[in-house]
């Protein structure tokens, strides 16, 4: 395991660090992390304290006096350095994420790609964070709107991701001129703590202050809790379930923060009668077992025309028989474990109950024992003929479990199943018919944030923005204009007369 020691990960870690230090509290309790692929224990960190919370936050409102100052062209500087250091440390990370959350080591490696590539796409947008100029009303006056760093942004990042999106989020607000304080999953600490490491040099080669970037590895409900209620913390981004999300967007509003909610997903491909097979199934299996199904975007439900119902079956149950399931850093397997074993109980429970509601089990659904699989962790992915209205079809299951079903009529009447749930982040068609694609496209196509044409739900690029509607959130991260959700947009009018002309042609002499 020399990916542990390059990455300065220790048997026992702290769970605090203000960037530069990491803060001494060992007597608050500790998380003791194993490996979901071979269930061995990796190392523990301890949990940071209500005390180390508050020096953490304290810090950072320092720190984010100094760093607001800074031009944002040079903080995109300092990004540019940690994208390279992560160049460095592509491999030994890859191999961290791969290990600690299960996650195949391609997509380890691909995980890191996504950090490397938001470093270089926040460099190019710290030259760009631009406002409009607007036209006056009134003579010789001049009107724009600029946007302004908001302080300190929390970040709170769930285990299947473990590293990109803290990436998308902390690296955007960095050159927006915030500060950043990370809350990583309590599932997956060491990755962060890698990351924390990773950074150090390049905030200490370039004499930065503590406190530009922060970590707290805590319990949700004790630090990420403090995190929701505080108000020093402007802007809360978060990743998790719906359920958490509705909790944390309640909180963080009735102190009137802002917050980007990045949650669940029930996400579908439709499989017209137009569909290119060579591309469409391909593209679905791996939307739906990538991750072991544990991507917001995986691919949970196809929709097909019933004229291919039967073939698009037998083809997806042929395909599914050729999975290689193991050790997720063996580069032959296809799929590696669950998070954990509380998650394999939830991947058993759907079936049961998928079952139950009319559901049938076409294959898969097995937990797998012997060798390779001692950690209890890994599972047949499963394909189960549904329909759209069953209460399991309805809710997102965090593993791989594909619901198939019908559809009779036009692509009007595959998008209204497709709409039929209450999330709404990823979507896609497979259809080589242009009215087809048009139409899923168009404002009474698609209600999702990501509606693709002839790729999987999964693997969003960085450039786009991220995220969905309904209960996904509505937040955006990541690419194109989602930056703006990092600032506070201020409108300037400016007066650059000897008279005092009022708006609206109101009249005021005195
Ligand atoms: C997530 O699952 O939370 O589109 C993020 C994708 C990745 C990001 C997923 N780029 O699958």
């Amino acid at each position: 395991m020399n990916f542990l020691k390059t990455l300065g990960i220790n048997a026992n870690n702290y769970g605090a660090s203000t960037g530069l230090k990491w803060l001494s509290t060992c007597g608050n309790g500790q998380f003791d992390i194993s490996s979901p692929a071979d269930g061995k224990a990796i190392a523990s960190v301890y949990q940071c304290s209500k005390q180390d919370y508050e020096d953490v936050i304290t810090t950072a409102q320092d720190a984010f006096k100094v760093w607001r100052k800074v031009p944002a062209p040079n903080r995109g500087d300092i990004v540019r350095q940690i994208g390279n250091k992560l160049r460095d440390y592509k491999q030994p990370l890859g191999e961290l994420v791969s290990y600690e959350m299960g996650k195949s080591l391609q997509e380890g490696l691909g995980e890191v790609q996504e950090m490397i590539d938001i470093c270089d796409f926040a460099v190019g947008l710290s030259r760009q964070l631009d406002g409009s100029t607007l036209h006056s009303e009134r003579p010789l006056h001049r009107m724009y709107d600029q946007y302004h760093p908001l302080g300190i942004v929390g970040v709170v990042s769930a285990f299947n991701f473990p590293v990109a999106v803290w990436a998308w989020n902390a690296m955007i607000s960095a050159i927006c001129g915030n500060v950043t304080v990370w809350k990583p999953s309590e599932k997956t600490p060491l990755t962060a703590i890698a990351c924390q490491n990773i950074l150090k040099d390049v905030l200490q080669q370039n004499d930065l202050p503590e406190g530009i970037f922060s970590i707290v590895i805590g319990e949700g409900d004790v630090i990420g809790e403090s995190m929701l209620h505080d108000k020093r913390v402007p802007l809360m981004s978060v990743t998790g379930s719906t359920r958490v999300g509705r909790h944390a967007g309640a909180s963080v509003a009735a102190r009137f923060g802002k917050s980007i909610l990045e949650l669940g997903g029930n996400n579908a491909a439709i499989f017209t009668p137009n569909a290119n097979l060579k591309v469409a199934i391909p593209a679905t299996v791996f939307g739906a077992v990538g991750t072991a199904g544990q991507r917001c975007t995986s691919t949970r439900r196809v929709i097909i025309h019933e004229d291919m119902y039967e073939q698009v079956k037998e083809v997806l149950v042929k395909a599914y028989s050729g999975l290689k399931i193991g050790n997720p850093m063996d580069e032959n397997n296809h799929v590696g474990p669950l998070i954990d074993k509380q998650a394999v109980k939830m991947f058993t429970e759907a079936l049961t109950k998928a079952q139950a509601q009319g559901g049938k089990l076409l294959c898969g659904g097995e937990v797998l024992s012997g060798e390779g699989y001692e950690s209890g962790c890994y599972v047949q992915p499963a394909i189960v003929e549904a329909e759209n209205h069953f209460d399991m079809v309805q809710h997102e299951t965090f593993a791989p479990i594909l619901y198939l079903m019908k559809y009779s009529g036009e692509v009007e009447d595959a998008i209204a199943i497709q709409n039929d749930v209450v999330q709404g982040l990823s979507s896609t068609i497979f259809t080589d018919h242009l009215r087809e694609a048009e139409i899923f496209l168009s404002h009474w196509g698609s209600d999702c944030g990501i509606a693709n044409i002839n790729i999987g739900t999964s693997g969003a690029e960085i450039g786009g923005a991220f995220g969905g509607e309904k209960e996904t959130g509505g937040g955006r991260e990541s690419g194109s204009d989602a930056w703006k959700a990092y600032m506070r947009r201020q409108t300037n009018t400016i007066n650059y007369s000897t008279e005092l002309p009022l708006a609206q042609g109101i009249k005021f002499d005195i």
